[in-house]
């Protein structure tokens, strides 16, 4: 049978770590697809009898994307043990070798684009990287790290468990907009089916708000959950969508959903404003081959929202970043057949980090680079417009 590059292997790694009680520590992105992704195996290693010691989603404005410094001396203490980070990771080349000189061993779960090499980690499950044989690649973090906790989980597990972690992989999935194809397709059809009838509080809470109830299709529920759960709302470091899908009461859920929507109401209007100052300034630009705008007042969070619009109406790719005091951060949005992660790689020497995947991508670099960035985006884009 057909099997994920080194999936077999990061179970048997980690069964032996739950045997051996080492610890765990979780690592996930904090969108949806990060979040879902760590508590899948966090449940998955909890009916195991796993040793988790820390769950941690990195601040993506405060510290940046993916594996960071800032976490790493965080975590240093729970050195040495077991690092499993989900949706991210394939990049952070630096950091990899600074956590397993700390003394962690390193596994990564992500689908993002490899760039030049794989980083050191101890194991990687990408289907991106080479040598994958397995033939579908277009799986969300949280589709391989479900995969990976029904390998952990064999035929042990209760339906109640399996069907709960479907769950949270088929909206996740949906929310990360991957192909609704072949295994996406079944991980969204099963997912999907046992939602109505789900024990998880987080998701029963949306059932108390009569305007979800009286929506009928299916996919609009969907929708409607995915917008409250990707409102940024961070305590103590942990996402809002963390701590509505594994609140242990639905009471506390709908709480913090209240909040949310309020959140949400504010957020829709922010990024209708941003998406008219990118216009306006716009204006005078009639025709670009890339779109690289940004702003001091941004709010980062949003600027992915702001890109996608923006991108969809100019039928360009959107480059949209917020200017802080020495470096941006930004998003990057772009119609099929354009390839962000390519061009940013021919731009890599100006920026600190990027990555993604070649539709929908982030980078971050220090200002004196802006007008150079700019430059060669545009350079790029004109020689190389859209392969299909
Ligand atoms: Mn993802």
């Amino acid at each position: 049978m057909l099997e994920i590059k080194n999936l077999k292997k990061a179970a048997q790694r980690i069964k032996k770590a739950v045997q051996d009680k080492e610890r765990i520590i979780l690592y996930g992105d904090s969108d949806l697809d990060g979040v879902c992704s760590v508590i899948i195996l966090q449940e998955t290693l909890l009916s195991l009898g796993g040793n988790i010691c820390a769950l941690y989603f990195p601040d993506r404005e405060q510290e940046g994307y993916g594996i960071t410094k800032t976490a790493l001396g965080r975590l240093e203490s729970y050195a040495p043990g077991l690092l499993i980070s989900m949706d991210l990771g394939i990049t952070n080349f630096e950091e990899i070798r600074q956590a397993r000189a700390m003394g962690f061993e390193v596994i990564l779960v992500d689908h993002h684009e490899i760039l030049d090499a794989l980083p050191e980690a101890d194991i990687i499950v990408d289907p991106k990287q080479p040598g994958e044989t397995y033939p579908f690649h277009g799986f969300a973090a949280c589709g391989l790290t479900l995969r990976l906790a029904l390998t952990l989980l064999e035929k042990k597990a209760s339906l109640a468990l399996i069907s709960g972690l479907k769950e949270l992989a088929a909206l996740a999935t949906v929310a990360d907009m991957m192909p609704r194809k072949e295994d996406n397709l079944q991980i969204i059809q099963e997912g999907l089916s046992s939602m109505g009838s789900s024990w998880r509080p987080g998701i029963k809470a949306f059932e108390q708000f009569e305007e979800f109830r009286r929506i009928e299709s299916v996919e609009v529920r969907i929708t409607q959950m995915i917008a409250l759960l990707n409102v940024r709302d961070v305590e103590y470091g942990i996402p809002a969508a963390y701590r509505v899908l594994a609140a242990k009461t639905e009471q506390e859920a709908v709480e913090l959903l209240r909040v949310l929507q309020e959140k949400h109401k504010i957020r829709k209007d922010n990024i209708r404003l941003y998406a008219e100052r990118v216009r306006s300034s716009l204006a005078r630009a009639p025709r670009p081959v890339v779109i690289f705008e940004g702003d001091e007042s941004f709010d980062y969070i949003l600027l992915g929202s702001v890109a996608s619009i923006i991108s969809q109406e100019y039928n360009v790719p959107a480059f949209i970043y917020k200017k802080k005091e020495l470096e941006s951060i930004g998003s990057v949005r772009a119609p099929s057949g354009y390839d962000t992660v390519q061009a940013m790689k021919v731009c890599a020497p100006l920026l600190s980090t990027y990555g993604g995947h070649a539709q929908a991508s982030g980078f971050r670099l220090r200002n004196e680079n802006l007008e150079k960035f700019k430059d060669c985006l545009v350079d790029h884009f004109t020689n190389n417009s859209r392969t299909i």
